[in-house]
């Protein structure tokens, strides 16, 4: 694995995003076959289940629609994660469903995205539903978007079906703080503008899919989040581990900033300060730990830590609470109220909670947020929270992983929301 000297990896984690059946399989199959990433078995695989559910040609999205139920109905259903390499570098790709009922699967596979590859149905545009992937995507702090005007074989190749995308695009990337946008014409299904250049765009100079992603700044999704550099050390505890001769150490992955032997932290919820006295990586004793690293950390004091507390670096603390404010995308299929109860999963912490209100719920084809009593499976709303135990969060804009959680349903264990902490962000232009 290419790694420098800060941890940060050239490596792009992208999603795909949009409506379903807009193309999304079908350009990743694209991708992978045009930079030769399949082996001949696997290709041959994908060959022979297209030949027995009948499609003509080798349907390119059997290459990551895998499940059974998904070659049969012709629609991804859960997230297919995808490990890719060019000279230039290297990709996970996270392949995501676009039927509605599968909301929260792709929310799952955004969650640790750098770069959304949206892909739109150029004979049909924008859907309600890309809309709707698009506000997820950015909520979750995606905000590097590669537009794929696909299907263009099927529009004629016409500009002014591009236009519209592009046009429809640029407004709706103002209002979500898109930093990046790029919108391509392409045919997944022949391969124009995806790895191979086409001419058939006579009006587009700008790069093919493969050369964006090569391009994309990388390595956001932990670390540096959404462009904003992380200010302090946050460790949230996994494990404990004894040591042969006494003493204890804690173990996680580090976020937030590096972590460094003599350096002044907190342990929180309790609030007991200590000091950093060593560290050890995978690769053994270090001095320092960097964001993403699996370390385990020895104090200088003997407190009592155990799993779901988190060490945070001293000149920067996350606030400690029970209530909280945030923005949910709510997955159940009963509607969600006050008065609903939960366990909430923040980073290593688990612990009852209660919905105490819903405030308002967002409109994603206009992007305003109304006043509503509850949620309907798929919406996306800011709700009051009461938690059982102290939580230490940041705001979602601060860190992605402090500011996160999920709702778990105490009975069925089933994930029913994702949640940002803190009001959505958007900027709308008035
Ligand atoms: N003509 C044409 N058909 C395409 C193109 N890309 C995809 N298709 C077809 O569109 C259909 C749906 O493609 P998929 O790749 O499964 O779509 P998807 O977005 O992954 O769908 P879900 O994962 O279920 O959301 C398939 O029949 C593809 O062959 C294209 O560029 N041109
Ligand atoms: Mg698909």
């Amino acid at each position: 694995m290419i790694q420098s000297e800060d941890g940060v990896m050239d490596l792009l984690r992208f999603a795909t995003i949009g409506s379903v059946d807009d193309g999304k399989s079908t350009l990743i199959g694209r991708i992978l076959v045009d930079t030769r990433q399949l082996f001949d078995d696997q290709f041959d695989a994908v060959a022979e289940a297209s030949r027995r559910r009948g499609v003509g040609e080798v349907d390119l999205a059997f290459v990551t629609d895998g499940l059974r139920a998904e070659r049969e109905q012709g629609i991804t259903i859960d997230v297919a994660y995808r490990y890719a390499a060019t000279p230039r570098r290297k990709f996970v790709i996270a392949d995501c469903p676009g039927h509605v009922q599968y909301t929260a699967n792709m929310a799952t596979g955004a969650s640790t995205a750098d770069l959304a590859l949206v892909v739109v149905d150029a004979t049909a545009g924008l859907k309600e539903q890309t809309r709707r992937h698009l506000c997820i995507a950015s909520l979750l702090g995606v905000n590097q978007l590669i537009v794929c005007a696909n299907k263009m074989d099927m529009a004629g190749w016409s500009e002014t079906a591009y236009d519209r995308i592009v046009t429809e695009m640029e407004e709706l990337s103002r209002t979500l703080a898109i930093s990046s946008l790029t919108v391509i014409p392409i045919s997944a299904l022949d391969g124009d503008n995806v790895v191979e250049r086409s001419d058939a765009a006579p009006y587009y100079d700008g790069p093919t899919v493969l050369e964006a992603l090569e391009i994309a700044p990388a390595g956001g999704w932990a670390g540096v989040h959404g462009g904003r550099a992380a200010e302090a050390t946050r460790l949230p505890v996994q494990w404990i581990l004894r040591q042969p001769g006494g003493g204890r150490t804690y173990a996680g992955m580090v976020d937030g900033a590096p972590i460094r032997v003599g350096e002044e932290v907190v342990v929180l919820p309790d609030g007991l300060r200590s000091t950093v006295t060593e560290i050890t990586t995978p690769s053994g004793p270090a001095q320092a730990g960097g964001v993403g690293l699996s370390v385990s950390v020895a104090l200088a004091d003997d407190l009592d830590v155990s799993r779901g507390d988190m060490i945070v670096g001293a000149g920067d603390l996350p606030s400690v609470t029970t209530e909280l404010v945030a923005t949910v995308c709510w997955f159940g299929s009963v509607p969600l109220t006050a008065g609903s109860r939960f366990r909430i999963k923040h980073t290593t912490r688990t612990t009852p909670a209660i919905v105490t209100a819903i405030e308002t719920s967002l409109n994603v084809n206009d992007l305003t947020l109304s006043p509503v009593d509850r949620l309907i499976e798929n919406d996306i709303g800011v709700v009051r929270l009461s938690a059982a135990s102290p939580l230490a969060v940041d705001t979602y804009q601060h860190n992605r992983i402090t500011g996160s959680f999920v709702l778990v349903d105490e009975v069925t264990n089933v994930t029913v929301a994702a949640g940002m902490v803190g009001p959505p962000t958007l900027h709308h232009p008035d």
